[in-house]
């Protein structure tokens, strides 16, 4: 296991934009990485933002940021941040991105990239642009470095699967069930751009485009929203689990669920479920790949662990086994801890804060970048599109 010394590295300045549930996830992340990587820089959590300049300063003490401020311009402003890291709700992803981006900072940007195709490509113009003065632009699609997902790609990428016929994932959620759950930001599409889809099925497509290597060409897409009025809430909240209802009720103008099947360019067939309805399922990630030599399943639910058929197998002996991917061999395992003790949730965003960093040392681009970003929000613009077409099959333009 490498020793890291974080001291003797020269520092790259975190600035964060918003620090709710994201916000809380990366900054553990920056907090972690440089103790358990080797890495060329050291991240210092240089500053947050947020409106509130109570809860901002608050959050800033809670999760070790060095400064407060309540205006993300003056955040990008500040010489003592190299990167800004945006954790805020879409609306306002495409403005802080582009106004970072041209301030020569390096950009970290949740997902979904943007609530628009038109904003993703404005993203990516800029971020095309500050390429060229060595600046990095990363989209947050974190479920890529869970190892076991990582582990996939690699099989995949080897060859372990053959031809891939079949892509099934599924994004089971639960926490809108209750028809009392107050209309929050994630609700309302002027800001969050979409609902179950935009923040669910992002991540779905992200991975299977990722795990595949392939393109979505076109899909066709039921979307519904059950719950039609919430009550509203009755200050700032975080979008997942404020209760405080005042009187008066609001329209939910966000999907509740999306599904939607899909063909990839290479030919594999596709289907998509997206939804927060899905009783007793938390945080139900599950993606299956069937290729001609073999297949893979994995269940977010049980992340230390990736399911691998082997089809060249004699059938007498052939099945689905069990991985447990903690080994140090395993990706990003070799810094943590001996086999078998598991990682968790949270250890998806040191993995991607260790690969940006990596990156803004090299210059060399990082994927997921601002394009693959794009990549998905036009397949999320092709679901919207099908479903209010009535289902009919939409090329992914
Ligand atoms: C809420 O549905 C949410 O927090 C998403 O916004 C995240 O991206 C996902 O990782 C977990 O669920």
């Amino acid at each position: 296991m490498p020793q890291p010394d974080p001291s003797s590295r020269p520092a790259l300045g975190v600035g964060m934009v918003g620090y709710a549930f994201m916000g809380a996830a990366h900054s553990q992340a920056w907090r972690t990485v440089g103790r358990v990587f080797d890495l060329p820089l050291r991240p210092r959590l240089a500053a947050i933002a947020g409106r509130d300049p109570q809860a901002v300063r608050a959050a800033a003490e809670r999760h070790g940021w060095a400064a407060a401020e309540t205006d993300w311009r003056a955040l990008i402003a500040r010489d003592d941040v190299d990167l800004v890291d945006i954790c805020t709700p879409g609306d306002s992803h495409a403005e802080i991105a582009i106004a970072a981006l041209e301030a020569g900072k390096h950009v970290l940007c949740e997902k979904p990239l943007a609530n628009s195709v038109a904003e993703a490509e404005a993203m990516v113009e800029a971020a095309r642009t500050a390429a060229e003065r060595g600046r990095i632009a990363m989209v947050g699609f974190n479920y890529r470095r869970v190892p076991a997902a990582s582990l996939a790609r690699e099989m995949v990428a080897a060859g372990r699967l053959g031809t891939l016929r079949h892509v099934r994932v599924v994004y089971l959620q639960d926490w809108l069930v209750d028809p009392g759950f107050p209309l929050t930001w994630r609700l309302r599409k002027e800001a969050a751009g979409s609902g179950a889809l935009g923040d669910l099925g992002a991540h779905i497509v992200d991975l299977a485009q990722y795990l595949t290597g392939d393109d979505l060409a076109g899909v066709s897409a039921l979307t519904e929203t059950f719950v039609r009025e919430r009550p509203l809430p009755a200050a700032a909240s975080s979008g997942l689990g404020t209760t405080d209802a005042s009187a008066g009720k609001g329209a939910v103008t966000v999907d509740d669920a999306a599904v939607f099947t899909g063909r990839f360019a290479g030919g594999a067939l596709a289907t998509f479920e997206a939804t927060r309805f899905a009783t007793g399922r938390k945080n139900a990630l599950r993606i299956e790949l069937n290729g001609s030599e073999g297949s893979l399943a994995f269940d977010l639910e049980r992340l230390n662990e990736l399911d691998y058929h082997d089809h060249r197998e004699p059938a007498p002996r052939a099945g689905f086994r069990r991985i447990l991917v903690t080994e140090p061999e395993h990706p990003y395992l070799e810094a943590w801890w001996p086999p078998g003790h598991g990682l968790g949730y949270e250890h998806s965003f040191v993995h991607q804060a260790r690969d940006l960093v990596r990156a803004v040392h090299t210059g060399e681009p990082v994927a997921p970048t601002f394009a693959d970003g794009l990549r998905v929000q036009r397949v999320l613009a092709a679901v919207e599109e099908s479903a209010a077409k009535g289902s009919a099959y939409t090329a992914v333009e």
